[in-house]
């Protein structure tokens, strides 16, 4: 079967490096956290609840089973570096979406990983055609550090709110400050405006 590709389009555009970053060869392991989440993959749940018309409850496999896309992305970290094309595969955020129906009031998403680690970014960003939930990363497997089981993937925004380790993805009407975000973090994190702290 053929797999439908996306490219992000910030990857073609002509300012493709955000200001203030330079390239680097592999995306740099950040965590907050010393020893990656430990769960077993038989018992993981993705859940996604609140401002919704439908709350869902997936497994691993029912994920694996659902429509989805190969994408190609650059990915920029708030630490300055950004590494070119990384290839991703999962589910589009709007099949999800889909599946939940969101309430016209519903404006922000709040995402809860298994390690604790939380982000925050507006349900317009959730829902690009590029942000997908990603369980392959350069064709496996996305590895144990860099994501699994699966990860959210933003391209538009800086990659810590591409966060690892997802379990669930509250809707929200009113936005809340995830852990970065809580330590001065934007509370949406645009590279090409260097939303890198609130107040810039
Ligand atoms: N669950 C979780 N997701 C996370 C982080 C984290 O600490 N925990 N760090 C973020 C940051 S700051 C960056 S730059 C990227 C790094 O991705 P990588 O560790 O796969 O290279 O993951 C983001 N997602
Ligand atoms: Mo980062």
């Amino acid at each position: 079967m053929n797999k439908k590709k996306i490219i992000s389009p910030i990857n073609n555009r002509k300012d493709r490096l955000p200001p203030g970053q330079h390239w680097i060869q592999y995306p740099l392991v950040y965590d907050i956290v010393e020893r990656l989440p430990h769960f077993d993959i038989e018992k993981y749940r993705f859940k996604v609840w609140g401002e919704v018309g439908q709350e869902i409850e997936l497994t691993y496999q029912e994920i694996l089973n659902l429509p989805s896309v190969e994408l190609t992305a650059d990915f920029h970290c708030v630490t300055r570096w950004s590494v070119k094309e990384i290839i991703w595969e999962g589910v589009q955020t709007k099949v999800i979406l889909d599946m939940v129906k969101p309430n016209p009031d519903a404006k922000f998403v709040y995402v809860y990983c298994l390690e604790g680690y939380t982000t925050n970014l507006p349900l317009e960003y959730f829902a690009k055609e590029d942000s997908i939930l990603a369980y392959k990363m350069f064709g496996e497997t996305i590895p144990r550090e860099h994501g699994y089981p699966l990860r959210l993937v933003v391209p538009q925004l800086y990659a810590w709110k591409s966060a690892k380790y997802v379990w669930g993805i509250e809707i929200r009407k009113d936005d809340k400050p995830g852990y970065w975000e809580e330590r001065g973090y934007h509370m949406l994190g645009e590279p090409w405006k260097e939303q890198r702290f609130w107040g810039d």
